[in-house]
């Protein structure tokens, strides 16, 4: 359970949840929006791993930020605890309860609020789904800064609130470049409006950019401004294997996927281009591979034909994730390294753990981010006590962090000193 993963006891500061409680929020909220449902709840409580679980006997669901500051101000004043929750895709166990804390969901919270087309700020509320923000801005010919597997599930809010990196980091930014503003709740009620619009803005500190990566510990964010970029009209997507980095023996946990290359190697890279000029920017990429594999560094290699290859190929990717899910347990570690050290950690706990667990190596290659996920038939002490500390310690001497994209959360609360300085986090 999350509780004993965390190590912790229910704070006696905290007060338990009575029914004048739940009847004050059914009389802000109305009934509906306040779930007591225990098949829903048991589904609020438990995350996407179905590693993490709370035992929160509440979860409410504001419609606008006036309702967000009324609950917030009352919990507090009631010393409720409470746990901000988007779309429930985290992979750190941020976003279920610990105990028996309030779950709020932003999720109602979903209407863009305004679209500036010439210089494509897109204005939304929090509960957003990604993959929504993504249609409405096709039909505009934009496209947003960020794009993850969790899309058809994670909330704008939520992505903000882990500072979720994704696919297109190295080719537009962090949402530390891209997000313009925030609006976002305090945990007494005091809603602060940071909603801006502009590119440049040095009037003080910038407050919004604490807020992203918070994972809801300052507040709940309620409103994003986000910069979205141009649709270009050639997209170029190959799939190559190489002696190099990547492994992809994930592979064979996906259904009906075929490798799209002939050759077995232990190592892809899928490298996506974004241009505006089809011809020029298809013969760029295809005298890379060429030359790639006339100096040997590339083994074989092929660029999607159309659309739906394309897909076929980010799906590939994208599904690593949930293929693993499907293998048994996963423990999972997100790490920034040095690029040239990616991969030794990865065979040096192939080394450490024999045939006790399948090691796997992938991420971000071009971010120096490695998602290290270790698949085993279940999860046991022995196992973890093989890993833990060894990747943190591992992680710590190469100066890399323990949370490249996905948060600290339940999982690593108690593990931020292996990336900070003490000075930095009293
Ligand atoms: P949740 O999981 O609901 O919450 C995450 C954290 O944010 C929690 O701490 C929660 O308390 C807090 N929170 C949520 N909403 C708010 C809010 N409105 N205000 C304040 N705090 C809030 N992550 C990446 O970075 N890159 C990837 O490529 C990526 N791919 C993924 C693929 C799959 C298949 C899955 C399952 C996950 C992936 N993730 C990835 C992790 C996850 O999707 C992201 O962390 C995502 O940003 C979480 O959004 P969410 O709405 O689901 O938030
Ligand atoms: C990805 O890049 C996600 O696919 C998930 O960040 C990584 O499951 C993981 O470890
Ligand atoms: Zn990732």
């Amino acid at each position: 359970s999350s509780s004993s993963a965390l190590k912790v006891k229910r704070n006696p500061l905290f007060s338990s949840l009575e029914s004048k409680d739940v009847s004050f929020f059914k009389e802000i909220l109305g009934e509906r929006n306040v779930v007591e449902d225990e098949e829903r709840l048991e589904i609020a409580n438990t995350d996407w791993m179905k590693k993490y679980k709370g035992c929160s006997k509440l979860m409410l669901l504001p419609k606008n930020t006036e309702e967000v500051s009324q609950i917030l101000k009352y919990c507090d004043s009631r010393s409720l605890a409470v746990v901000p929750q988007g779309g429930n895709t985290g992979l750190v166990g941020g976003s279920v309860p610990v105990f028996d804390e309030v779950i709020i969901n932003v999720g109602l919270m979903n209407k863009v609020l305004s679209f500036d087309e010439v210089s494509g700020v897109l204005v939304c509320e929090a509960g957003c789904i990604l993959e929504n923000l993504a249609t409405f801005l096709d039909t505009k010919g934009f496209v947003m800064p960020l794009d993850l597997g969790a899309k058809g599930s994670c909330h704008i809010g939520g992505n903000v609130s882990t500072n979720a990196g994704g696919l297109r980091l190295i080719r537009y930014g962090s949402l530390h470049g891209t997000v313009l503003g925030l609006e976002a709740v305090k945990a007494n009620g005091n809603v602060l409006d940071m909603l801006g619009t502009l590119r440049k803005d040095n009037t003080g500190y910038d407050l919004k950019h604490l807020f992203i990566g918070s994972e809801g510990s300052l507040g709940i964010v309620t409103k994003v401004s986000i910069l979205t970029q141009p649709k270009l009209s050639s997209v170029n997507l190959a799939f190559i294997a190489c002696k190099d980095f990547l492994s992809c023996q994930v592979l064979n946990h996906l259904d009906g996927v075929r490798n799209p290359v002939s050759s077995s190697e232990n190592f892809y890279i899928l490298i996506e281009t974004t241009g505006s000029g089809e011809t020029y920017d298809r013969e760029k990429l295809e005298a890379f591979l060429l030359k790639s594999l006339e100096q040997g560094l590339v083994s074989d290699g092929v660029i999607a034909q159309d659309i739906n290859q394309a897909s076929s190929f980010w799906r590939i990717r994208e599904g690593i994730t949930e293929a693993l899910q499907k293998a048994g347990a996963c423990y999972k570690y997100d790490l920034s390294l040095p690029v040239e050290e990616i991969y030794n950690i990865v065979n040096d706990l192939r080394g450490r753990l024999g045939n006790l667990a399948n090691v796997m190596g992938y991420g971000h290659l071009g971010d120096g981010n490695l998602h290290l996920n270790i698949s085993a038939a279940e999860y046991n002490d022995k196992l973890l006590g093989l890993i833990e500390p060894y990747v943190y310690e591992w992680t710590s001497k190469h100066r890399g962090s323990i949370s490249a994209e996905h948060g600290l959360g339940v999982m690593k609360a108690n593990e931020i000193l292996y990336s900070k300085s003490p000075e930095t986090v009293s």
